[in-house]
């Protein structure tokens, strides 16, 4: 018991700190080894001993993660609550090890076991709870909070199947589930005893009291358990560890009664399932909504749950007075999907602690902001009233109110203009009556904002004009950015050893100064220890793509790499069609100036979306055809990476020389995979699109491979858009064409891929790929002849790497604290 203290708010604490050198770590990890985990031989996996490590490190986290707790609290700090329906983590484990410092110590440590760090590793499995961007910025963000001390709480869903797994079957996406919760999941810690119940259908009931003031209450509820469990976020080698707090629904204890009473006791207990079934599985869909009812109540779930456990808190420290509760919270919507929050928060202050509409909406609109991450209609939430009025029957009242007071002051505004009132509702009226989520958003927030300029800009004078000239005020960019400990130091050690041999080890604690090593692009040394760097990396990738592809890449050759979602936007097709125009080039024997490359695509198609399901069997196709060509082999391979995802960004983006930033303008709110190929070395081929913009702007445009229409000529170029004359009139675009409508790459599939070069042919082509295929032909031929200067594309890659700060998620995350969240660090009173 000597080691315990109990300190004056009756904590039971370890009063000795963990050490962090290899003999204890070693001891530590013997002992959860052996007692623990009860194992005493190493057997065929290296599982256990990985279970072993991760309790290891995480013991030395849960000291650090106490103690900021309690820093927090003696500071009474103002706290942000970061709600999303996803959080796209990765692995762990090193991420950990990086920010604790622990690496020489755990490697040693690992001797007695006789293997590598390297080979633990790759034991753990994805924390695959997201899509695609918006969940991994989520993860970069709380990376980043971390780091900066700042107190910021992550809330979300421990969904328990994550993104589903991919696999390519004839060349085909074939998906299986990610169960990736079966062998448990060593971070999390579950916290019962601060479980919240969260209602669903039932009635309103009005009451008077005493006073003559009329309350609601909602009842008759099916309630459903929220069991939260608590992932551990650490700073970068600060000592500061924030939470995750992911939410898992279990069924209540309380039986149906009348079910009971009537004989079918088995039936009541099947009902539990409904209530498990929310949190069970992720849905896949990247920028459509599918208006499914489950989806629904998972965003109710999350925001109903994170409410009222933030304001539980509240409760406990400070009693019941609300007056301060706005100084000193505030809430960041992931885009509209956790929106429902504001009317929750409505809902909870009102109904469960009596305070007056004026008062909690004053509040209300303090506290919420939100981030916009997407401009494309589909993708834009609207919810069915009557989902609403049968699930969430007293919020679809409150929201109708809220409406109503909103729509008075639009009439205040345009007076007489009754269209405008329309447009503006939160309610779409018609047949089936929706709700607009993001008009619900912006009405309930105190700021708006897109996530990067033109986004923005888009944003401002497009989506959302008429409520930016209400509320200009609201309105405000914040470029997004990612982490250079885990897209950078963590993925590139030759890269970050190399770079601190100039600048010192403590860089990247300081990762502004990475614009320190800008000079040395002159310094030709340098340039082949780059060099040096970069083949080493293709080396890894190489075999990557050896064991998963069975496609053997040459690190002699460039690597050309698209990997993100498949969406027609995103053009995957514009880069394959490249792809047959230079195998077109070969086998006329046209390879003058040519550079031999090897192109890599990967990402997964929403399993319900057949055009992009499409584009990778085109792709698979065309690699197919090109890889067994003999006379190819020398120019040109392709392989389509199967299953993407973080653990193999984390591979791909240190060996990539060429990165394919290619949307059609004005399409790509930000895109993040951008900024880790640039923080890698990577030079970018894009459009004027996202935050390419402000990329090209960092590096200089001398340093950036720019092509292709931009979003206002996209957008004039739209109404007599003419692609069979483009096509006509373009030799080489025409034998694309001609070798993709011949069959040459579905000789036993005829007419496969028909509704693709209809797509490319259609005047209506919402992407425009024909657009812009001759400026991406004429600018990857610029591309290849720049390569074959080596000196020239080294010098063009360490000034990428040199100018990425600004798409530091630090960056990013000083801007969200200094604008919106008004947040000060934790170490500082
Ligand atoms: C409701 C279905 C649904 C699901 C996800 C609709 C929309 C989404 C997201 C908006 C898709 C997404 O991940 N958007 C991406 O967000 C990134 C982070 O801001 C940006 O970098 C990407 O450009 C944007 O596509």
């Amino acid at each position: 018991m000597s080691d315990l203290k109990l300190s004056d708010k009756n904590n039971l604490q370890l009063s000795k700190t963990l050490e962090m050198g290899a003999e204890h770590v070693g001891e530590d990890l013997a002992r959860h080894f052996n007692l623990t985990l009860g194992r005493d031989e190493l057997g065929d996996s290296h599982y256990y001993l990985f279970n072993a490590l991760a309790l290891t490190v995480r013991d030395r986290l849960v000291q650090r993660w106490s103690l900021t707790r309690q820093r927090c609290a003696e500071n009474r700090c103002r706290r942000v609550h970061y709600l999303s329906l996803e959080f796209l983590m990765g692995r762990t484990l090193t991420n950990s090890i990086l920010n604790l410092d622990i690496e020489d110590a755990v490697r040693e440590a690992l001797i007695q076991y006789g293997c590598t760090l390297e080979e633990v590793v790759e034991e753990e499995h994805d924390a695959g709870l997201g899509n695609g961007g918006l969940g991994r910025l989520a993860a970069c963000f709380l990376d980043s909070c971390a780091t900066l001390e700042l107190p910021v709480t992550g809330y979300g869903i421990r969904y328990e199947y994550g993104m589903f797994h991919q696999k390519i079957v004839d060349g085909r996406q074939v998906e299986s589930p990610d169960h990736w919760l079966r062998n448990g999941h060593p971070w999390e810690i579950e916290c019962p005893e601060n479980i919240k119940r969260v209602p669903f259908f039932g009635h309103t009931e009005y009451t008077e009291d005493k006073d003559g003031r009329v309350h609601a209450r909602w009842v008759d509820t099916h309630d459903v358990l929220a069991v939260p469990y608590d992932v551990p976020v650490p700073g970068y080698q600060n000592d500061t560890v924030n939470t995750l707090r992911l939410w898992k629904s279990e069924a209540t204890d309380e039986f149906d009664l009348d079910e009971f009473n009537a004989g079918s006791y088995t039936d009541a207990v099947a009902a539990k399932n409904l209530a498990e079934q929310i949190t069970m599985v992720l849905y896949p869909n990247d920028a459509s909504e599918n208006g499914k009812e489950l989806r629904l109540r998972q965003q109710y779930f999350l925001a109903s749950a994170s409410l009222q456990d933030v304001i539980h808190h509240w409760v406990r420290v400070e009693g019941r007075d609300f007056s301060d509760f706005a100084a000193r919270n505030g809430f960041q919507l992931n885009d509209t999907h956790p929106t429902i929050a504001v009317a929750e928060l409505m809902r909870l202050l009102m109904d469960e602690y009596l305070l007056e509409w004026d008062e909690a909406w004053q509040i209300t609109r303090s506290t919420m902001a939100y981030t916009n991450h997407t401009l494309l209609p589909e993708a834009l939430e609207k919810w069915p009233v009557f989902l609403f009025r049968n699930l969430l029957p007293r919020l679809l009242e409150i929201i109708y109110e809220i409406n109503a007071r909103f729509l008075a002051e639009v009439a205040e505004h345009w007076p007489g203009d009754v269209n405008r009132q329309m447009q503006l509702s939160i309610i779409e009226e018609g047949a089936y009556p929706q709700i607009r989520m993001a008009y619900l958003a912006i009405v309930g927030s105190h700021s708006v904002n897109g996530v990067a300029a033109l986004h923005t800009e888009l944003l401002k004078q497009g989506l959302f004009r008429d409520f930016y000239n209400l509320w200009p005020e609201k309105f405000n960019n914040k470029t997004n950015g990612v982490t250079p400990r885990r897209w950078l130091a963590h993925c590139n050690p030759g890269l970050t050893t190399l770079i601190g041999k100039q600048l010192g080890e403590d860089w990247v604690a300081e990762f502004g100064d990475i614009h320190k090593i800008a000079p040395l692009a002159q310094d030709k040394a340098f340039r082949a220890a780059w060099r040096e760097v970069k083949k080493e990396n293709k080396q890894r990738l190489l075999e990557l793509v050896k064991t998963e592809c069975n496609v053997d890449f040459d690190v002699d050759m460039m690597f050309d790499v698209q990997v993100k979602r498949i969406h027609e936007y995103k053009r995957q097709l514009l880069n394959i069609l490249h792809v047959i125009h230079l195998y077109d080039r070969i086998t006329r024997g046209d390879t003058e100036g040519m550079q031999p490359r090897c192109v890599l695509i990967g990402g997964k198609a929403a399993p319900g979306y057949a055009m992009a399901k499409l584009i990778i069997k085109l792709i698979n196709n065309v690699a197919n055809v090109v890889n067994r060509d003999a006379r190819a082999r020398s120019w040109l391979r392709v392989a389509f990476i199967p299953n993407y995802r973080v653990s193999t960004m984390e591979v791909i983006c240190p060996g990539t020389d060429l990165s394919e930033q290619v949307s059609t303008a004005g399409k790509e709110a930000s895109g993040t995979g951008n900024m880790k190929f640039m923080m890698n070395g990577a030079l970018t081929i894009g459009t004027l699109d996202g935050a390419n913009i402000e990329i090209r702007e960092a590096v200089g445009e001398e340093n950036f491979f720019l092509f292709g229409l931009d979003e206002q000529q996209v957008a004039e170029t739209r109404n007599d858009y003419d692609p069979n004359a483009i096509i006509a009139a373009d030799k080489d675009f025409a034998r694309v064409m001609h070798l993709l409508e011949s069959q040459h790459f579905s000789l036993f599939e005829d007419s496969l891929f028909d509704p693709i070069s209809q797509s490319i042919r259609s005047p209506h082509d919402a992407w425009m790929t024909a657009a812009d295929f001759r400026s991406y032909v004429d600018c990857q031929q610029r591309v290849a002849t720049t390569y074959q200067d080596a000196e020239q594309w080294s010098k063009m890659s360490i000034l990428n790497s040199a100018n990425s700060a600004r798409f530091s998620s630090d960056r990013t995350i000083q801007d969200y604290s200094r604008d919106i969240w008004r947040l000060k660090p934790n170490s500082e009173k």
